[in-house]
């Protein structure tokens, strides 16, 4: 068994420098680990891996003074290079065994799941840290083919496994007091964050909203 632990999923930002802008991105991820995000996760589908790398190193040096993790989403190759603190696969990408083998057993590593038995399979393999359970509502963010799990789905393939879990799509501050009792560890946000003006002030909203339930 390594060492790693688990991380603190409990407000967990994922970057869109489409919704930022490019030139906006480090900075609204840093003022949002002041309001209370507890992990940064840069997926960018878009950006070259040279982009992606360039954005990643921005990102470790920014979030270095926080103590706010990064991981990679998809590129399990460059999280290496990147120097970031693990990764993040969907269906489509990495099994999580090879994505293991890249990043050694001292990184994070989590992974998309729709159902039940995709979560079964996650933990099975026996290499996965978390759980990202999703899209708990509709959202313009990505395109997704499943219908929308809403609070009661979530809550089914939380408990299937032992493993943690956030749950992400269409969350905003008024979603996540439906959450908080369905057995995830924290609520997963691009949006709600990244496209708005007040990233800090998105996101101290979203941390009160998790932790008292009242969403202000
Ligand atoms: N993954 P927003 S939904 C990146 O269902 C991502 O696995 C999803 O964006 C999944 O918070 C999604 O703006 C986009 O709705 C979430």
């Amino acid at each position: 068994m390594s060492g790693r632990g688990i991380p603190d999923l409990s407000l967990y930002l994922v970057t869109s420098s489409e919704l930022t802008g490019r030139g906006r991105l480090v900075d609204t991820v840093v003022a949002a680990t002041t309001g209370g995000v507890s992990l940064v996760q840069l997926r960018e589908p878009d950006a070259s891996d040279a982009d992606v790398v360039a954005l990643g190193r921005d990102l470790v040096a920014a979030l270095a003074p926080t103590g706010v993790p990064l991981l990679i989403n998809d590129r399990v190759h460059l999280v290496e290079e990147i120097g970031a603190a693990g990764a993040h696969v969907g269906q489509d990408d990495l099994d999580p065994v090879k994505a293991r083998e890249l990043i050694g057993p001292d990184r994070w590593l989590g992974q998309s799941v729709q159902t039940v038995e995709q979560a079964r399979a996650a933990a099975e393999s026996g290499e996965v840290d978390y759980l990202g359970i999703g899209p708990a509502w509709p959202t313009a963010t990505k395109q997704v083919t499943v219908p929308p799990l809403l609070p009661a789905g979530v809550r089914t393939i939380a408990h299937a496994t032992e493993l943690p879990s956030v749950a992400i799509g269409g969350i905003g501050v008024d979603e996540v007091p439906q959450l908080r009792t369905s057995g995830i560890s924290g609520v997963a946000v691009v949006s709600a964050i990244c496209g708005r003006l007040d990233p800090r002030g998105e996101a101290t909203r979203l941390r009160a909203a998790w932790e008292t339930g009242i969403a202000l």
